[in-house]
């Protein structure tokens, strides 16, 4: 018995040290020391020694107990320490990597650049006003002197959602509707920014989407010269402080006089190139004094106030500052292109 019982102790010890999980030791301690299990099985047939044996050999059944009981248990120890071991290295974590960089977008340029104008004109006291895209007829073409039967009021160039209502083909609009909402009052002094639509074949510079800057000033003796002076001002600030303005006759429906506004070519400083074709000056922008039916259209008395009125095209000035050749690079979001900005 004593045999069978150093021989259950070698052979359990052996098999607790070469366990290699948890669940093996647990299969292990059920075999050895359950209720059915080896070392009970032995304990079992004590009864057929002799009297005087039974103590010696139950104190023995109690060591071998103990030794497997304590083997099992810091095998379970070790067993336990190693998983955790390999899970800390597992699931290693450097805190002090730096953070993967999430790409960041940009302002797009022609939103850079209508906020230079506008902080240039909010320099010159002017305030900035927005209305809808979505226009009627009346405030698009009847309150700026293009009456119906007006040929730049042909269906065929503006976008109709009705016969009365269609996209706002310029920003003329919030103007009217900024001077009748002062109710006759002044000074007006604002630029209104804004997407305008025409029906245009898109190309290299014509976009059937595009934005506008006007600018409009109302109020009691305004002349011409304070025209020349404000876009003198704001050509300097926005192309260099050594630049010159010339204005040219035009025609437009809502300005009278109406004048072109050409500033020295930033490509050539004025002594001529391809980008001004020789002439050594750039077109940027339209203006004139607001006619007087258009002063009426908005609550003004012509005999008692005049003003002046300017527009132009962003796009137009984000390609001669910027060297662009082609308004569609500012609707097609390469990134590559609008990164540079
Ligand atoms: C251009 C020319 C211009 C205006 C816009 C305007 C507005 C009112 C009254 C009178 Cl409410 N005029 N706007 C005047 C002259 C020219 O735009 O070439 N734009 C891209």
């Amino acid at each position: 018995m004593r045999e069978r019982l150093e021989a259950l102790r070698k052979e359990a010890l052996a098999g607790i040290a070469a366990a290699r999980d948890v669940r093996a030791l647990q299969e292990l301690r059920v075999r050895y020391l359950g209720k059915k299990g080896a070392l009970t099985e032995i304990l079992r047939g004590m009864g057929s020694l002799p009297p005087e044996e039974r103590p010696r050999v139950g104190e023995l059944a109690n060591e071998v107990r103990r030794a497997l009981e304590a083997a099992l248990a810091e095998r379970q120890a070790a067993l336990e320490r190693a998983a955790l071991e390999a899970r800390l290295s597992a699931e290693r974590l450097d805190v002090t990597l730096p953070g993967r960089p999430i790409p960041i977008g940009a302002r797009h340029p022609l939103l850079q650049v209508i906020e230079e104008i506008e902080d240039i004109f909010i320099g010159l006291g002017f305030e900035v006003a927005e209305g809808p895209e979505v226009e009627s007829d009346y405030y698009n073409f009847e309150a700026l002197n293009l009456p119906k039967g007006h040929p730049a009021r042909d269906m065929q160039d503006s976008f109709y959602i009705t016969e009365e209502i269609l996209l706002r083909t310029h920003t003329s609009p919030v103007q009217i509707r900024t001077m009748e909402a002062k109710g006759g009052a002044v000074p007006v002094k604002i630029i209104c920014p804004g997407k305008v639509y025409r029906r245009d074949d898109d190309d290299a510079t014509h976009s059937h989407q595009f934005m506008q800057v006007e600018g409009l000033v109302v109020d009691r003796g305004i002349r011409m010269s304070d025209l020349k002076g404000v876009l003198l001002a704001f050509a300097r600030e926005m192309f260099g402080a050594d630049v010159a303005i010339r204005l040219r006759p035009s025609y437009f429906p809502f300005t009278e006089p109406s004048a072109e506004v050409d500033i020295t070519c930033v490509m050539c400083g004025g002594r001529g190139c391809r980008v001004c074709k020789e002439t050594g000056w750039l077109e940027i922008l339209g203006a004139g004094m607001v006619h007087p039916d258009v002063l009426r259209a908005g609550g003004y008395d012509p005999e008692q106030v005049s003003g002046f009125a300017f527009g132009m095209g962003v796009e137009r000035i984000a390609m001669l500052k910027y060297g662009i050749d082609d308004i569609r690079h500012f609707y097609t979001n390469d990134v590559r292109f609008l990164e540079q900005f």
